[in-house]
């Protein structure tokens, strides 16, 4: 699977994150970039927040003289062997720290609309794929919405501030015939998902989601505003790239054993 890796550059910690990550001499003038797995790179123009599980370790790890990533483990070593580090091969944990300790983290996300945006908590966060970190699109993404939708009716058993929140609505990214400007709230009313939880509804809801906005997604914002999703997503793609905005990530095919399976 090759996925675009969306570097999101920490602004202010949390005061979590600076009790545990204060003593740590390595990060010393470092700049630390949450990194999130995509395939959807056009619609980063709508990231509102970024998600962690709470429950998961995420280390941070060197990548050159100045820059480190937060990511799991897993997606460390991966990167070793993918001309990322400047030292390749070479992997180099500076800290470790628990993702709910990150929650309340400010963020900078290239080419979204909102200046910064928070580190908030979603607990279908995948351990085992991606980065472990997963950039936020509520207008697209209906697990995005769902888990923003929990997080606004109750901010305190999800232990985050409601202004890490409350002034992000989801912005129109694409259009499509069926389901409008806002692909994943109508949805997510159409199939009536109430919840994060609701996971056999969320896998019906991205199905119809990933088809309809590539087949018949229009732009609605940026410079390709008008254009068709088909045609611009590589483009948009190849701008974060160049931008130093993000980079190529692929992860490899699972276990050998399921792959003779
Ligand atoms: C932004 C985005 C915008 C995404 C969208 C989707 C959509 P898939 O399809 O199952 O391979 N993701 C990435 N890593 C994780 C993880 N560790 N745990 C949970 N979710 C994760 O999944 C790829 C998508 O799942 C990625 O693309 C990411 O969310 C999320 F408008 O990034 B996406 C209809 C979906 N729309």
């Amino acid at each position: 699977q090759e996925y675009t890796a969306i570097k999101m550059t920490v602004m202010d910690w949390s005061n979590k994150a600076k009790e545990v990550l204060g003593q740590v001499k390595e990060l010393e003038g470092k700049t630390v970039h949450m990194v999130a797995a995509t395939l959807r790179p056009e619609t980063m123009y709508g990231q509102t927040n970024c998600f962690v599980g709470p429950d998961i370790t995420y280390g941070i790890y060197n990548v050159n003289d100045k820059d480190a990533f937060l990511i799991t483990e897993r997606a460390a070593r991966n990167m070793a062997h993918q001309k990322i580090y400047a030292q390749e091969g070479v992997i180099n944990k500076l800290a470790e720290i628990k993702g709910s300790d990150i929650v309340g983290t400010k963020i900078h996300a290239p080419l979204s609309t909102y200046v910064h945006v928070y580190v908030l908590p979603m607990e279908t966060v995948s351990p085992t794929k991606g980065t472990g970190v997963v950039t936020s699109v509520p207008s697209d993404s209906p697990d995005d919405f769902a888990t923003v939708m929990d997080l606004k009716k109750k901010p305190e058993y999800y232990k985050i501030e409601p202004e890490w929140i409350a002034d992000y609505e989801p912005i129109p990214i694409l259009e499509t015939p069926t389901y409008g400007i806002l692909t994943a709230p109508t949805l997510c009313k159409e199939l009536k998902i109430n919840s994060q939880k609701d996971t056999n509804q969320l896998a019906k809801a991205k199905e119809l989601a990933y088809k309809e906005s590539f087949y018949q997604g229009v732009m609605v914002i940026g410079k390709y505003k008008g254009s068709k999703v088909q045609d611009v997503k590589g483009k948009i793609k190849d701008e974060l790239i160049a931008s130093g905005g993000a980079f190529v990530y692929n992860e490899p095919e699972g276990l050998i054993m399921s792959r003779s399976g």
